[in-house]
């Protein structure tokens, strides 16, 4: 395996970054989560956006172009032979001293790892899965605004080893007012009353790219709202549930806090969104290989 560290491509043992680098002395620093399939890497343009979107917030400049980024997640998957990948994209604030004065980092870090994923056992998707609400608040947007993507997890994983504890694949955090917000690694969505409804952004989530696009998608068949769905009633009352994001793609859920969600299995218009997602991410993204014709490809 070769790794992208600042510019080179190395083999993974020598894929180092110094221990005084911020990213691991402070979790300062950004990172994306990217799928590549069938040669083609999906929703690239949006991922290197929404990167340089939550390094700006922290003000960190990544020390290249975001077309000069697109091109070297591509490359990467091409120097590993990789039609199928997980793309991990990791820019830190770099190496400095022991303090926390990121003016002491003159040189970002930039990583990118192409691997391939572990995918969640198929019964999740045909069975559906259990999910229940952790005591671990999301953070607040007044202290970090989740809309980061930053290196900064422990929030996320606090709720994840609650999640473990207590035997479930993936669980549902509130804000710290109380409403739901999103999962230790996926957004959320049900259908009440024909309408898709998810989380607003304001409520302190990650805006993620998977969420987008189901709202795009879904369109036709269940029109978007977002404001109304808010407390864990919501849930408990949705006709459908699931959970979005770029490893899970759309994953139905079919029971909340031991309450059954509808009838217990997944739904026809969760089951349809998991169709279209799963058809539309496999047939549409930025060409790995020169020789594929990227209009077919829908020239994204
Ligand atoms: N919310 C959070 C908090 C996330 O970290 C999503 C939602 C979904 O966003 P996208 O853009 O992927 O639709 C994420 C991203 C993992 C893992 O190993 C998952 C994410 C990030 C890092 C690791 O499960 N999901």
């Amino acid at each position: 395996m070769l790794v992208y560290v600042n510019g080179r491509f190395v083999p993974k043992e020598q894929a180092t970054v110094s221990v005084f680098d911020h990213g691991f002395l402070y979790g300062d620093g950004v990172f994306e989560g990217i799928r590549a399939y069938n040669g083609r890497v999906f929703k690239l343009d949006e991922h290197i956006q929404r990167l340089y979107e939550s390094a700006h917030a922290i003000m960190l400049e990544i020390p290249m172009t975001p077309e000069e980024m697109a091109a070297a997640v591509v490359e990467t998957c091409r120097r590993n032979g990789l039609s199928e990948a997980y793309i991990r994209v990791v820019v830190s604030r770099g190496p400095g001293d022991l303090g926390i004065d990121p003016r002491k980092c003159p040189r970002p870090s930039v990583v990118i790892i192409a691997d391939r994923l572990a995918l969640y056992p198929t019964e999740l998707y045909e069975q559906g899965m259990k999910v229940m609400t952790v005591a671990t608040r999301r953070v607040s947007p007044a202290a970090l605004n989740p809309r980061v993507k930053s290196l900064n997890y422990l929030n996320n994983i606090m709720a994840r080893l609650e999640a473990n504890l207590a035997g479930y694949a993936e669980v549902i955090m509130l804000n710290d007012e109380g409403y739901v917000a999103e999962c230790t690694g996926d957004n959320i969505f049900i259908v009440l009353r024909g309408r898709l409804l998810t989380p607003p952004p304001h409520l302190g989530i990650l805006q993620g790219i998977t969420r987008d696009t189901i709202f795009e998608r879904a369109r036709p068949r269940a029109p978007p709202g977002e404001a109304p769905f808010s407390t864990r009633h919501d849930l408990y009352i949705a006709d459908e549930c699931f959970i979005t994001g770029t490893a899970a793609e759309v994953c139905p859920v079919v029971e909340v806090d031991g309450r059954r969600v509808g009838d217990g299995r997944p739904g026809p218009i969760t089951r349809q969104l998991m169709e279209d997602y799963r058809a539309y991410a496999r047939s549409h993204g930025t060409p790995i290989w020169e020789e594929q014709d990227t209009r077919a490809a829908g020239g994204q």
